[in-house]
Order: C-alpha cells, then structure tokens, then sequence
C-alpha cells in the first residue's frame, strides 16, 4: 500500500509539474501583442476545423460518406464509387472535376431513361436507378439518392440543366439543409449563379416555401391530391403542385418528362442534374 500510495504522489507530482509548464506558456503566449493573439486565435480555429474534419475522416475508416471525402483521400477521377453516408452503401456518380470536384449527384434526369417512382422508403433511404447506371454522366440512367442521405453527403447543391452534361444553361449553388422531422423539408440558402441569370424555382417556390416532400404512396404536399401521382409518380418537394421539379410532368400527362428550371412553360431541358459536395 505504501508503495503504491508513493506511486501515486510521484504521479500527481509529475502531473503538476507538466501543468505548471503548460500554464507558463499559455501565460507566455498571452504576454505577446494583441496581434499575435489574434493570429494565434485563427490558427487555433484553423487547427480545430482540421482536426474535426480528420477526426470525421478517421471514424469513416475505409468507409467515406461523401464524394469529396473520395476526393480529398486521392480519387480524383469521375466516375461510380460506393460511399457510405450515414453508414449505409450507395452506389453513386462522382465529378471530381467541375468546380474543384468532389460532387456527389443525388438526382439525374437524362434524356435516355425514364424518372424512378419511388415510394416512401425508397425516395428517402433507398437509391433509386432506372436504365442502366453507367460509369459516365452521358449514361443512360436517371436517380434519385435517397434524400435521407443528403445532409450526411454534404451541405452545399449544385443545381443545372442544359442540353447535355458539357452544354449547361443554368447553374446554381446554394447552402442546403433537409429538415427530417418536417418529412424532409428543403431549406437552400445563399444562392449564386455561374451560368444563367435566373434562380431555380426548385430555390425559390419549393424551398422557400419549405415545401415537405411527397411520394406516391406518402402526401405531404400543400395540394387536395398527390402531386407525385399527377406526375408520373415521381417524388418531389411539391407545392400544389410545382413550379421547377427536375422530374417535370414525369413520364404521363401534358408535360414534358423534362427537368424544368422555372414555372411549368417552355422552360425545360434535355439534361438536368442534382449535386452535393
Ligand atoms: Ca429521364
């Protein structure tokens, strides 16, 4: 016992002889000008932000949650690539090219395959592929990344539609966040324009007016019917009904089966693709 009761004071001594350092830097460190505290108080934050972000990456071991973590580890090459958000695997299409890479797409409606028609479980936990999920952007395939792995991809979108992947009329980017407990609500802030001179209506009718999501089978929208069910079953942050869904009329009624950037006219396109980074 005495030994150990000796042990045990060496420790504390050790221990209080290692604070006393680090107290007379910290006390050294104040002692300099309010500039190098500032500076010194940036890079703190700095230090922090990378910590939290390596720390984020290590706990994601062998499993990353987003494309730009693809990205940041060395892939830099676009493509398909299995990403972990929230754990779970999903097949997804990485651009590590455009505007400094590392964009995960969450939804695609190409000219060559028809929308999905998810249901509830499938448009908000599942990944839904029709055609054939190729590994370039040309491919013939339209999807939808469940929209309860958005958040864990990331928190900026990248919104665009064009003639094709290399010819874009319009594009956006704006802060996002997808509210769960307001069955998946889309709340997109601080948005700004590199093609094009008009806001998405997907920004400016459905998000701004937080707009929940709906399926076929799940109606949330601020219609007396399903706006999904009058549009070739595709899900959608719906109002009643829409004013700029990248499904457009999906593949029934009088609409184009087009992403549609502003109002339900003639404003549609051939290609139109959904990113997060
Ligand atoms: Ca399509």
């Amino acid at each position: 016992m005495e030994n150990r009761a000796q042990g045990a004071f060496e420790y504390i001594l050790m221990l209080s002889g290692v604070l006393l350092v680090v107290i007379t830097v910290v006390f050294m460190l104040q002692g300099t000008t309010s500039n190098a505290n500032n500076t010194l108080g940036q890079s703190r934050s700095t230090l922090d932000s990378l910590i939290t972000t390596s720390v984020k990456e290590a706990a994601e071991g062998d499993r990353p949650s987003s494309c730009l973590r693809l990205y940041n580890r060395g892939s830099k090459t676009s493509g398909n690539y299995t990403i972990y958000p929230r754990g779970l695997p999903i097949q997804a299409y990485c651009d590590m090219t455009t505007s400094g890479g590392g964009w995960t797409l969450v939804l695609l409606n190409s000219p060559y395959a028809t929308p999905p028609k998810p249901g509830w479980a499938d448009a908000t936990f599942g990944n839904s592929v029709t055609g054939t999920f190729g590994t370039d952007i040309n491919g013939a395939f339209d999807q939808l990344v469940g929209v309860a792995y958005w958040n864990a991809i990331g928190n900026q979108l990248r919104v665009e539609v064009g003639a094709s992947p290399t010819s874009i009329s319009h594009r956006a980017y704006y802060s996002f966040y997808i509210n769960e407990s307001k069955n998946y609500s889309l709340s997109m802030t601080s948005g700004t324009l590199d093609v094009g001179s008009t806001y998405p209506a997907m920004a400016t009718y459905h998000a701004a007016n937080n707009y929940q999501f709906t399926t076929i089978d799940s109606d949330h929208d601020a219609s007396s019917s399903n706006c999904a069910s009058n549009y070739g079953n595709t899900p959608w942050w719906y109002g009643s009904c829409w004013d700029g869904s990248f499904w457009g009329g999906g593949d029934s009624g009088s609409y184009q089966n087009r992403p549609y950037w502003t109002g339900s006219g003639s404003d549609y396109y051939a290609w139109g693709a959904i990113w997060i980074r």
